[in-house]
């Protein structure tokens, strides 16, 4: 219940997010559908989807001008300005639809009648937008269970989003937080911190469900594209296809946010081919130039979201462009192609400007730590990806059918290709898009054979996934073909059985029968997108989204209580990555570049195994860490365990234990003495919050009582001491057993030392003994108190005393009893037997483990 409240707030905020844009975008559309050919004929679905861009344009804008007022009052203004702006554009329409609302006049058009005569269009249209809110509430339902997204790209973006935050605008570097500069285009942020800025959003937050909302957005742009290419039946069944069939990008849970962002817009994009074209030839220069000047600006808008996106959107323009070139001789084209080239490259000219300045600095960018390894991109099979990787869909029965309807499609298309009408002209520019795709896919190939002429270098499996995206349009084409050939046959075989006047009647079986044929042909893809779509993103998203309340907690205590010119080491698979943008601190380091520097890869490395060595402080100290920050949780990388333990840190003189929120844990480095791994003088209250955890001993353990505290009473040092009871009732003995793990990073020479006080309520063989274990429990050395049952054993050591400080040289010890060499991760025990049922009450204190001389 309380999800369900929380999905319906998320849901409802990202709406009027969505309407702000529309409304911001408003003013520019109006003005474009004015003075150039472009936007015409929109219905209002379309427009809301092209608006939201328009909207973000004007942000981009805002944010990319160094004057740097983008902030909450100028995002409120500017959304208000545009919503009068909208009103008094729209002034006639409105009185228009006031009049449709009241009640009805002579002369007046009733709202009935205008539903009645466009029974069709409106129900296409609720379809349509039906569609889009199913998929909204399937990618919302998600997020609440979920604290921000991947804690790699959510947090890279959080990142970018936080410093445009602080600089109001776009900075050219990543200061405070890191030296590099900002090379990656900006536009995708420019959204998400328009929703911090309106809605008061952390920026994981808004980048989390701001993404969800552009995944759902994708029905909008394929029914936008549909409907301007052919008519609102291609524009629905796209957006169908885009609802259940396709899985990009509504199933994306790995991050590619941007892209995410991004994705409509390319859709949007392929309808200014036409544009190219000098269709209006009679019209003015002025509206022809403004109309290419737009459509430049738009793709560079592109280009700013996403470049590949924009790479992928202007290899398919080049194509249908020199086909025209080829067929008709069409050379305006070229110069048309030229121009809209050269006017997108304005929007994103301030990253390739930094682009080209640093390139000659090493890794490309400026601030990055000099040990950073330049390696080629590793290779991808890509048909090994697409069919066997959930390239296709997650789910193994719809790749075959998917793969069967795709390969019928592109028949029928075949086959069916003088006939298409106005089909044709989609299924060219869906066919130029695949060709483009294959060429782009072909070139990046060329950096793993020819690395040195290749100009395109990146990931192929963009391009990829748009070659099977444009193998769904072509779906969608069929579908169109399909519903027309279904529905001319029913009619032809009804006419032979209905009376020739019952023309209506026999219309309605046609359309019932073809839909019914539809609804099965895809009746397994709604069944999948409504039942397991949900449970497929809460499982993929949390491979990667592994923020638990308990780091969010300690992030937040972390911002309020620390000082700003604190530097907090993070590990790259844990919560932490997010400490920048909620407690707006710096790390080391966020998921940059930079974190591929050998120097923290290797501090990483050690810290997981646990080898505390002089040189993890040495690095440490070299990139001028305050405190380290251990995450209750860590992210999925090929089931490896790339997690901290706590118990490196706690007890290490070392290391101050500041705060702990259950698992998260935040310690201040102290740059002690590393010999000394372990020092517990048990000052403080909880022992299972310092790493002590219990073990069920064997034995009798249920017919007796005991417990483990800290207490003041036969103190050795300080205040407190350890205290573990145990007695024995009515079984022959009773065992109260806890234990700990201790790293060390050198074997050769551990001193172990321990105080211990075992005379309250002990008598033979009664024992409080401490032992060292391996950490597969096989092998043991133990130390225990005089008269003990364990005598007997080989690896025992008799105490002298039941009270002292005893020391001894466990490398040794271990060597001659086992014959090995002591383990770099051991544990200690600690245990207290009761046979006479008089409770034993044993104190530990001191415990001291160091390694060296
Ligand atoms: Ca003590
Ligand atoms: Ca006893």
């Amino acid at each position: 219940m309380g999800n369900m409240i929380e999905t319906l707030c998320i849901l409802f905020r990202l709406l009027l997010l969505m309407i702000a844009l529309i409304i911001i975008g408003e003013p520019v559309r109006v003005a474009l559908s004015k003075y150039s050919h472009l936007f015409r004929k929109l219905d209002f679905l379309q427009i809301s989807v092209l608006n939201i861009y328009l909207g973000g344009l004007i942000l981009y804008l805002i944010a990319m001008l160094p004057f740097h007022f983008f902030n909450a009052n100028v995002a409120w203004a500017i959304t208000v300005i545009s919503g009068v702006l909208s009103i008094f554009l729209h002034k006639v329409a409105l009185k228009k639809l006031n009049s449709l609302i009241r009640p009805v006049q002579k002369g007046t058009i009733d709202v009935r009648n205008y539903l009645s005569g466009n029974k069709i269009a409106v129900l296409q249209c609720s379809a349509v937008l039906g569609m889009f809110l199913v998929a909204l509430c399937i990618q919302v339902s998600p997020l609440p269970t979920l604290l921000f997204g991947s804690i790699h790209d959510t947090s890279l973006h959080s990142l970018y989003v936080q410093v445009m935050l602080e600089n109001q605008g776009v900075p050219p570097t990543m200061q405070p937080y890191l030296q590099e500069g900002i090379i990656y285009p900006q536009a995708a942020h420019v959204f998400f911190a328009y929703g911090c800025l309106i809605f008061g959003y952390m920026p994981p937050e808004a980048i989390f469900y701001i993404t969800a909302l552009f995944q759902a957005l994708i029905i909008l742009s394929a029914y936008y594209i549909g409907k301007s290419y052919s008519s609102r039946r291609l524009g629905l069944s796209l957006a169908f296809i885009f609802f259940c069939v396709s899985r990009w990008p509504r199933l994306l849970t790995w991050g590619g946010n941007p892209y995410v962002v991004a994705f409509p817009l390319q859709f949007i994009s392929l309808s200014f081919i036409p544009f190219l074209q000098d269709l209006h030839a009679d019209d003015s220069t002025w509206k022809k130039n403004l109309s290419l000047f737009a459509i430049g600006i738009l793709l560079g808008y592109l280009a700013a979201l996403h470049l590949t996106l924009y790479i992928i959107v202007m290899a398919a323009i080049t194509v249908s462009t020199f086909v025209n070139v080829l067929r008709k001789r069409a050379f305006y084209e070229l110069r048309n192609l030229l121009l809209v080239f050269a006017i997108s490259i304005i929007p994103i000219s301030p990253f390739i400007y930094r682009f080209v300045e640093w390139y000659p600095y090493p890794g490309h960018n400026i601030g990055l730590p000099s040990d950073i390894p330049i390696a080629p991109w590793t290779y991808v099979n890509l048909l090994n990806w697409l069919l066997f990787s959930e390239g296709i869909s997650p789910y193994p029965p719809l790749v075959i059918m998917i793969l069967g309807l795709v390969i019928f499609s592109c028949i029928i298309i075949y086959r069916k290709r003088r006939q298409l009408a106005t089909l044709l002209n989609p299924t060219k520019v869906f066919s130029c898009l695949i060709l483009a795709c294959l060429i782009l896919v072909l070139l990046f190939h060329l950096q793993y054979v020819f690395p040195p002429i290749s100009i395109i270098t990146g990931e192929a499996v963009r391009p990829t996934i748009s070659i099977f995206i444009s193998l769904c349009f072509l779906v969608g084409v069929f579908n169109v073909i399909l519903y027309d050939t279904l529905i001319n046959y029913f009619r032809k075989r009804l006419t032979r059985i209905i009376l020739p006047s019952k023309e209506v009647f026999e219309k309605t079986v046609a359309i019932a029968l073809t839909f019914l044929i539809l609804f099965s042909i895809y009746s397994p893809f709604l069944y999948y997108t409504i039942t397991q779509d949900t449970g497929y993103l809460v499982e993929s998203y949390s491979k990667f989204a592994v923020t638990t309340s308990d780091d969010y907690e300690l992030m937040l205590w972390m911002r309020d209580n620390l000082p700003k010119n604190s530097v907090i080491l993070v590990n790259d698979y844990e919560p932490g990555m997010f400490i920048p943008s909620i407690s707006h601190l710096k790390a080391i380091y966020p998921w940059v570049l930079s974190k591929d520097s050998l120097n923290y890869q290797r501090l990483v490395e050690m810290i997981l195994n646990g080898t505390m060595s002089p040189a993890v402080y040495d690095a440490m100290k070299q990139l001028d860490i305050t405190h380290v920050y251990v995450g209750a949780d860590y992210s999925y990388k090929w089931a490896k365990n790339r997690k901290w333990d706590p118990l490196v840190f706690l007890s290490n003189p070392s290391f101050n234990l500041i705060k702990k929120i259950g698992a998260a844990y935040l310690f201040e480095v102290l740059y002690g003495k590393p010999e000394v791994v372990y020092k517990d003088s048990f000052e403080y209250t909880n022992v299972y919050d310092m790493g002590w955890q219990f073990i069920n001993a064997e034995g009798c353990q249920f017919k007796g009582s005991g417990y483990v505290s800290t207490n003041s009473s036969y103190t050795y040092n300080g205040t407190h001491n350890l205290v573990i009871t145990a007695k024995n009732e009515g079984g022959l003995f009773y065992a109260n057993r806890i234990y700990r793990t201790i790293y060390i990073w050198d074997t050769s020479n551990v001193t172990f030392s321990f105080y211990i006080n075992a005379t309250a309520g002990f008598s033979p063989p009664d024992a409080l003994s401490i032992s060292i274990w391996d950490t597969s429990w096989n092998q043991s050395i133990c130390f225990t108190t005089p008269d003990s049952l364990y005598a007997e054993h080989n690896s025992t050591i008799i105490l002298s005393a039941s009270i002292g400080l005893f020391s001894y040289n466990i490398s040794a010890i271990w060597q001659k009893t086992h014959n090995a060499t002591l383990p770099t991760r051991f544990f200690i025990t600690i245990q207290n037997i009761d046979f006479d049922g008089v409770e034993n009450v044993g104190y530990v204190g001191d415990i001291l483990v160091k390694v060296g001389h």
